[in-house]
């Protein structure tokens, strides 16, 4: 599996609470970078903020990447990237779904929600020992009763789409991210808001080298939202 989909360490579970706890557990223990854990079944799944992410059994992918940036990301910029590297994966694997991301790095057709991306950093010292960068993707479904009013699988758009498929051009983008600079490049933030999705009444302005959004509000004030939670 690790050689098939391009990185030095597959871990695999048919079922587990969250794969970023795992994740955590491997770094702690001194796991390489770009070591991968990937579930079934998560039975306490989280999003950001605490809130609880849905993830069937085989319903879709469900997994952590264990990173060791070299430059320590500035504010949001490295769930940015995986955002885009997660849109990026997908129109390669699954051509037939044109997917937008929602601020700050939703995976979105139509304003329903096929995905999310979640980064866990730990330090020690000061220092950014590790990042768990998590990403969950509804590939066959099924949804859960839950969010079946905001969420949707990607089997909707393409009934072709396979989970190896994803994960065979979603890994290697992944790992790549742990050689990144700090901030975003110009060429990130100019892709990132070409492809970002924003709820109708909202004027987009830029998008800032730490990730955070300039919006200019309705009263003609421009915001900074950095806010990801
Ligand atoms: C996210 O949070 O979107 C980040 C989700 C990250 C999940 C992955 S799965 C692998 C790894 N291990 C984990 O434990 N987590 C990561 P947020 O933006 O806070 O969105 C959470 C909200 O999305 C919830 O409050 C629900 O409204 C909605 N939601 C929950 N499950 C969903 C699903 N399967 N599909 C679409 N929306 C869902």
């Amino acid at each position: 599996m690790a050689r098939r989909v391009g990185a030095p360490r597959v871990v695999l579970e048919a079922s587990v609470g969250s794969t970023q706890d795992l994740a955590h557990a491997l770094g702690s223990q001194g796991a390489e970078s770009g070591t991968i854990v990937l579930a079934d079944e998560q039975t306490a799944g989280r999003g950001r903020a605490g809130r609880p992410w849905s993830s069937p059994p085989g319903a879709g992918i469900w997994l952590s990447a264990l990173l060791r940036p070299g430059a320590t990301p500035v504010g949001g910029a490295l769930a940015i990237r995986a955002g885009l590297a997660v849109r990026s994966a997908l129109s390669e694997a699954v051509p037939g779904a044109r997917v937008s991301l929602k601020w700050p790095n939703d995976i979105v057709h139509a304003e329903r929600k096929l995905g999310g991306v979640l980064c866990e950093a730990r330090w020690t010292g000061g220092r950014l020992g590790w990042v768990a960068v998590g990403v969950g993707l509804n590939v066959h479904g099924p949804i859960a009763p839950s969010v079946a009013g905001t969420a949707m699988a990607l089997a909707e758009l393409d009934a072709g789409v396979s989970r190896l498929g994803v994960l065979e051009a979603l890994v290697p983008r992944l790992v790549a991210l742990a050689d990144r600079p700090a901030e975003l490049a110009e060429a990130e933030r100019a892709e990132y808001l070409e492809r970002l999705w924003t709820p109708p009444g909202e004027k987009v302005v830029g998008v800032d080298p730490d990730g955070a959004l300039r919006v200019r509000a309705a009263d003609g004030r421009l915001v900074r939202r950095t806010d990801a939670a």
